[in-house]
């Protein structure tokens, strides 16, 4: 069987829930022919993608499936790039607070996403759920750890994306998705992966 790492994140920023790994938890275990192997990651700059590469090296995924919160959001939002930047708002979960630095010196300035994100944010629209290709990951710790991996894996056949989420109804805070509604999304993405 082929299979697919994919992770969320702990909460931050004050948050007590991070929905990207509410929803990957209640993920089933095998979707459309992928053995789902389920990880949660800090939200720490740098530290997300060496937990990922780490386990990676262990399991050899053939998929990297990498969810994350984007708060203010109100679709799912498969991200077609990566950026070579670090510029954070707010401070990490380790109290790091980049401002414009590379992730990689002398690192490519971006590399698209090596899943077909298009496709994917097609197929969960026609499920009637909300969603579109983003053309921005920001310069938080979500792209911090696309475009590392997107980086780590060039020139192998590793397929790698990153879908960012709305914050859930439990958070209180508009807009929002449900996490059945975003498991519901995840779940088709997944199946459209190879179709
Ligand atoms: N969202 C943040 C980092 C962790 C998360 O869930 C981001 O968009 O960078």
């Amino acid at each position: 069987m082929k299979t697919l790492l994919i992770t969320g994140f702990e909460p931050f920023n004050n948050e007590v829930i991070n929905p990207s790994w509410s929803a990957v938890e209640r993920l089933p275990d095998v979707i459309s022919g992928y053995e789902l192997t389920k990880l949660c990651l800090p939200v720490v700059f740098g530290e997300a993608a060496l937990k990922v590469i780490s386990v990676a090296e262990e399991i050899k995924p053939d998929v990297i499936l990498c969810i994350g919160q984007a708060g203010g959001r109100s679709a799912v939002t498969p991200e077609l790039v990566g950026i070579n930047l670090r510029h954070a708002k707010i401070p990490d979960n380790s109290g790091y607070q980049p401002k414009d630095e590379p992730i990689i010196i002398d690192g490519e300035n971006a590399y698209f996403s090596t899943l077909p994100v298009r496709k994917m944010a097609e197929a969960v629209c026609e499920a009637g759920i909300e969603a579109q290709v983003s053309y921005s990951a920001g310069a938080y710790v979500c792209n911090d750890l696309l475009y590392t991996l997107l980086h780590n894996y060039k020139n192998t056949n590793k397929r790698i994306a990153f879908i960012h989420i709305p914050y859930c109804t439990e958070q209180n805070k508009n807009p929002s998705m449900d996490i059945d509604t975003v498991v519901k999304a995840l779940t088709i993405a997944i199946e459209s992966i190879d179709k």
